[in-house]
């Protein structure tokens, strides 16, 4: 299978997955800018809409949603129970966290702000939203370490990248300290390390 991601960005959290689920994935970058991927292929001829993340299944079939790449790469390794089984109320938890993470935080929140070409009153009022974002995550979240159950899902590997963003725009999590200190112990699964090590010396290099 090919995972089409750019680095840092929202796809983190499907390599993230594959990295726990242990899965012979080949991990691309994107310039999504460009719509090129690292060995030059056009990325419009992968993804119909352009953006990360991306899966190429081995029958030659692309998902390009990150709920449906993160559940499709879940259910590849049920044994690393990175989604709750089909079927019961977990699962449909999972969806609802995802579902929420992914219109709501994401693209409600956080397209708007890292949009270079965002007028300034539409960054403001999605600047508005950010604690009462992080409110609404401290209250899912409660005191538990995962987001659904008690181990770690695909849930939560798209929560770490997002808080990561939060970082980003100079949100200082510490003023919700259960959720600073599930972003910390995150960061500090190895899986997320090697993850997020590997896609820094990319956005890294990209810069140079
Ligand atoms: N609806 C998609 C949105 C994915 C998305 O916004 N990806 C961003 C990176 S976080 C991207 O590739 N942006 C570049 C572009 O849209 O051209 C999902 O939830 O996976």
């Amino acid at each position: 299978m090919h995972l089409y991601a750019s680095p840092m960005a929202c796809s983190l959290a499907s390599h993230i997955t594959v990295l726990e689920a242990g899965l012979p994935v080949t991990v691309h970058y994107v310039d999504t800018r460009a719509k090129l991927t690292d060995d030059g292929e056009d990325y419009w001829s992968i993804s119909p809409n352009g953006y990360v993340p991306a899966l190429r299944l081995p029958s030659g079939e692309v998902l390009n949603e990150g709920p449906s790449v993160l559940q499709y790469l879940a259910d590849q390794k049920p044994e690393a129970k990175l989604a709750p089984a089909w079927g019961t109320t977990e699962r449909y938890q999972l969806i609802d966290v995802l579902n929420y993470l992914s219109t709501e935080v994401h693209k409600r929140v956080f397209s708007p702000l890292l949009a270079a070409r965002s007028p300034d009153e539409v960054k403001d009022r999605a600047r508005a939203l950010l604690s009462p974002t992080l409110d609404a995550i401290a209250r899912r979240l409660g005191d538990r370490d995962y987001l659904i159950g008690d181990s770690f899902t695909v849930a939560d590997a798209y929560l770490v990248v997002l808080l990561n963003w939060f970082r980003h725009v100079g949100t200082d999590l510490r003023q919700w300290p259960a959720v600073a200190a599930y972003h910390k112990r995150q960061l500090a699964r190895p899986t997320v390390a090697a993850a997020v090590a590997q896609e820094w010396a990319e956005h890294q290099r990209r810069a140079a």
